[in-house]
């Protein structure tokens, strides 16, 4: 045996920690010094504890606790306790990465709430702001005391990926009834995971903002949300048109040739994206990574879900003069186990709407919403797509909010009212 000792300044200089830190974890029953020199007093550290040394130092690099290095340190020999203790730390820091990115999501919107002031919800439901979890593009999401999930809709607006500086009046009251009523029609089809949409009926720290929420909001089921965007498409466009131009097939499914850009498709076909971190593109996924992902079960039952309820919108929405081209729908999982529709569902901001009458396949097909705002943004606006896109002017507001008030009186055959509360379809 070599017994070299080392002085605790050489374990310092070659392990990376400070001679008080060596010292501090001394006292910590880690990594205690082999001698005390009886003359001298001095620290003596075998060879072997600089290699542990370096490990103590690795690990406190990734914020293990000192009882888990103490652990490993004594464990060491036994590398499959070691990976135990690794895997758990692992576990823990992936757990603090998703906290942190919630916390950096409210912090995002406690600034939205200063900065933005065209955001007319954020203001006025500020005082949720500790409950707040989540913010789409549009939508908002707040956690309520007894588990549930508050789903708040705007009236912001998309376009070209950006977030407009203009709202749509009524547009998230629209397209959150719009949902409500899909959710009733589809309800023999597929269970969803709205409680209520009356405010009256909503946990109590809601109360106060009842008049912002009416109309406009719904209280959900907390579930264990399907990592898989469930997407089912009637009508080729989109990515799933490029995917055919390069490949003749689009998510592993094999397209007949000839296909143009509006084509029908013979049937409808699932094409499930994974669902991306904020700010980026969702990625394809064929049948059969879906598999892997959630196992061939649930993605069978997923796929025939999905391609239930498009066929259904599909089929209301035709006899409206509205072509559903695809549609993106979520599932979450209940507690027994059962797959229940989630989110939102047939809206214009989760489907392509085109209007039947305009539909001409060869060319890009009018959005039954957004036409006049991509018609003015890439056209009179002068804006060139690279900075954030400028203020809608008044008239353009007004065409679109009347499409979407259209759209859903098409659809529903209900007549669209403002500042009411929307009665169970
Ligand atoms: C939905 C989203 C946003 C609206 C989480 N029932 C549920 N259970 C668990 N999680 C969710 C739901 Cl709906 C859930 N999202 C997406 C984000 C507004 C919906 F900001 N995230």
């Amino acid at each position: 045996m070599d017994d070299t000792l080392l002085g605790i300044g050489q374990v310092a200089k070659e392990s990376g920690l400070t001679v008080s830190a060596l010292r501090f974890y001394a006292g910590s029953s880690i990594l205690v010094p082999a001698v005390v020199d009886p003359a001298t007093g001095y620290r003596l550290y075998r060879p072997t504890q600089l290699r542990d040394a370096r490990v103590l130092a690795q690990l406190r690099r990734v914020a293990m606790p000192l009882r888990d290095i103490r652990q490993i340190l004594a464990a060491q020999a036994d590398l499959a306790e070691v990976a135990v203790i690794i895997e758990r730390h692992l576990r823990r820091l992936e757990a603090e990465l998703a906290d942190a990115k919630r916390v950096f999501s409210t912090v995002q919107h406690l600034l939205d709430d200063q900065e933005n002031r065209m955001s007319t919800t954020n203001d006025a439901l500020s005082g949720l702001a500790d409950r707040h979890l989540h913010s789409g593009k549009v939508r908002d999401l707040y956690s309520a005391d007894d588990g549930s999930l508050l789903i708040v809709t705007t009236d912001r607006i998309s376009a070209f990926d950006y977030v407009l500086p203009s709202e749509i009046p009524d547009k998230g009251a629209i397209l959150s009834q719009l949902s409500l009523w899909w959710f009733a029609q589809l309800a023999d089809a597929a269970p969803h995971h709205v409680i209520t949409a009356d405010v009256a009926e909503y946990p109590s720290e809601f109360r106060p903002y009842a008049d912002v929420l009416r109309g406009r909001s719904m209280l959900c089921r907390r579930l264990s949300m399907v990592p898989v965007e469930c997407v089912a498409r009637g009508y080729l466009t989109g990515s799933a048109l490029a995917d055919y131009q390069r490949t003749g097939a689009v998510h592993g499914v094999a397209l007949p040739p000839g296909l143009v850009d509006g084509s029908r498709l013979p049937e409808p076909i699932f094409t499930p994206t994974t669902k991306a971190p904020v700010g980026d593109h969702d990625a394809p996924m064929t049948y059969d990574a879906v598999v892997e992902t959630v196992g061939a079960g649930r993605a069978e039952k997923l796929r025939a879900l999905t391609l239930d309820a498009y066929r259904r919108g599909a089929e209301q929405a035709a006899s409206a003069g509205v072509i559903l081209a695809d549609s993106k729908f979520e599932f979450g999982e209940a507690p027994d186990g059962t797959l229940v529709l989630a989110d939102e569902v047939l809206t214009p901001d989760s489907s392509r709407f085109w209007p039947a009458d305009g539909w001409r396949p060869g060319q890009a097909q009018p959005s039954y919403d957004k036409q006049f705002v991509r018609d003015w943004l890439t056209g009179a606006s002068g804006w060139d797509r690279t900075g954030p896109p400028p203020p809608l002017p008044e008239a353009v507001v007004k065409q679109t909010r009347a499409r979407y008030v259209e759209a859903f009186q098409r659809l529903t055959g209900r007549r669209f009212e403002a500042d009411v509360q929307p009665q169970p379809a």
